[in-house]
């Protein structure tokens, strides 16, 4: 049966997913998660505990969080190896840095993103430079860690985790100067065919982003 990804083409999390899907050539239905298709929105809503997404159907299974539906992809679906690496050690320096991305880019930018959803005009300008200050921390450290990554010539969870967290999080709290190597690779993942093309889906939508998107990208 063929697979089945609940989402939206602007959502961070389903870009991770269908970065994924996109570089392993995996056949799948997209199903848009908005107001016009209620019962996609209900499919979401009896997945996990508070309705997000993306959610993967795979015959009578339900898949959620990105990254599970990554090591489903992985395990099933994908050329062995090629998201999450067979060794176990390298497979859990993997999943680690996945949490660096999902916890302390993708968090903190949402934080941000949030204040200015909750109210655009009058966002709680403290959180929001709390959010910029992690997201400063996080940029620094990835600039180190990039020292010694060897970056592989195929899209892995890292790839999948990176590429949209980097993108929007730049759009919150730009990636300064005192991280070139962060500034570049963030530039190469949105060269990357997946993420291009995920790119691409997503830019009808960036009138909505609440900070105001800008120019560039
Ligand atoms: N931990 C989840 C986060 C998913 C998430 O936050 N999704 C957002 C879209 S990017 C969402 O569902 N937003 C709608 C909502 O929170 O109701 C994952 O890794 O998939």
């Amino acid at each position: 049966m063929r697979l089945e990804l609940f989402g939206h083409p602007f959502s961070s999390y389903t870009w991770k997913a269908l970065i994924a899907l996109y570089a392993e050539g995996i056949a799948f239905t997209f199903r848009m998660v908005d107001g016009e298709h209620p019962e996609n929105g209900q499919a979401v809503q009896s997945a996990g505990p508070l309705g997000k997404f993306p959610v993967l159907r795979d015959g009578g299974k339900l898949v959620f969080e990105a990254t599970a539906i990554i090591e489903h992809l992985s395990n099933h679906h994908a050329a062995a190896g090629a998201l999450i690496p067979a060794d176990p050690d390298a497979a859990l320096t993997m999943r680690m840095v996945d949490r660096v991305f999902d916890n302390y880019v993708m968090d903190p930018m949402a934080d941000a993103v949030g204040e200015y959803l909750r109210d655009g005009k009058n966002p709680d300008h403290a959180r929001v430079e709390e959010a910029r200050g992690k997201l400063e921390r996080s940029y620094a450290w990835l600039e180190g860690w990039l020292a010694s990554y060897p970056q592989p010539d195929h899209v892995t969870l890292i790839e999948c985790a990176a590429a949209p967290s980097l993108f929007y999080a730049d759009w919150v709290h730009p990636i300064g100067e005192p991280y070139p190597r962060l500034r570049q690779w963030r530039a190469h993942l949105l060269q990357l065919p997946p993420v291009a093309r995920c790119v691409e889906e997503a830019r009808p939508y960036r009138p909505f982003f609440p900070l105001g998107a800008p120019d560039r990208d």
